[in-house]
């Protein structure tokens, strides 16, 4: 099994045990003799001129020099990168999905739905993500597919993106107002997959888009994701509205839940013992 670790925008897919090498704090030559490639070198580099002061800096302080070498490989944000790559193929669908937690809400989505398109898209920028994804479906069919198997996709991405779990916030919530509509969404990522859907759309379409498969993503995505899942339309007129309202309130629940919790990053936050 293997993983892709982003660090400062270069493409490095490490095994997980040399993520874990990385994150434990092993010399960064090793890296650079043992498994990177030419090109990610002058990534690397590039990545430290522009990040090192300020993540040298705060590590430092926190953790001693020991770790600089290992400071300069983190995104941005001085944390582990946290990303995964899935490819999912199967009769029906062809999947290529890359994802960013920590990203800038930056994307570049193609399903051959505009509608689903957009909704994704927004979903990417308001949880503040980087989404590639590129769907071929068998459009001629119907959606259905194509729908439901990218929330499988992008459930699964998350998990793999969160690894063991540990030191996030793991549940979040969010009420999103949109002109006359006002959505609810909450996230548990339990480990465990359940959904409700209530979206209060009385029409069979929306734009290109078959309205009943909202319900399919959150269900997919809740099975891809290993996560309970529930979004509700609370009152709205505009039933384009009423499903990007749900959108936005289920990335930026899923924003809280992914987020990292200072004061107990070492913990998994279940008294279970697994997620
Ligand atoms: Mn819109």
């Amino acid at each position: 099994m293997s993983e892709a670790i982003t660090a400062n925008g270069g493409d490095l897919h490490l095994p997980v045990g040399v993520a874990r090498e990385l994150e434990a704090g092993m010399d960064r030559g090793a890296l650079s003799e043992g498994t990177q490639p030419q090109s990610g070198s002058a990534t690397l580099e590039a990545g430290t001129e522009h990040n090192s002061s300020s993540l040298v800096s705060s590590r430092s302080e926190a953790e001693g020099s020991a770790f600089q070498p290992i400071a300069q490989l983190k995104p941005s944000t001085g944390s582990d990168a946290r990303t995964a790559t899935i490819d999912r193929n199967t009769t029906e669908t062809r999947i290529k999905l890359t994802l960013n937690l920590d990203g800038q809400g930056t994307y570049n989505v193609r399903t051959g739905i505009r509608f689903f398109d957009h909704m994704l898209e927004l979903f990417t920028r308001h949880g503040g993500f980087d989404l590639d994804l590129l769907c071929d479906g068998d459009l001629d069919v119907d959606q259905h597919h194509t729908v439901e198997d990218v929330g499988i996709a992008l459930g699964e991405a998350f998990d793999k993106a969160l690894g063991d779990k540990k030191g996030i916030l793991r549940a979040g919530y969010f009420v999103m107002a949109m002109d006359e509509t006002l959505a609810v969404a909450a996230i548990d990522l339990s480990g465990r997959t359940g959904y409700v859907v209530d979206d209060q759309v009385n029409v069979p379409l929306v734009g290109d888009f078959q309205t009943e498969l909202v319900t399919d993503f959150f269900d997919g995505f809740a099975r891809g994701g290993r996560c309970n899942v529930h979004v509700k339309t609370m009152y709205g007129r505009s039933n384009h509205h009423k499903i990007e309202a749900i959108f936005k309130a289920f990335a930026r629940a899923l924003r809280g839940a992914v987020s990292r919790d200072e004061r107990m990053k070492d913990l998994l936050p279940s008294t279970k013992g697994l997620l």
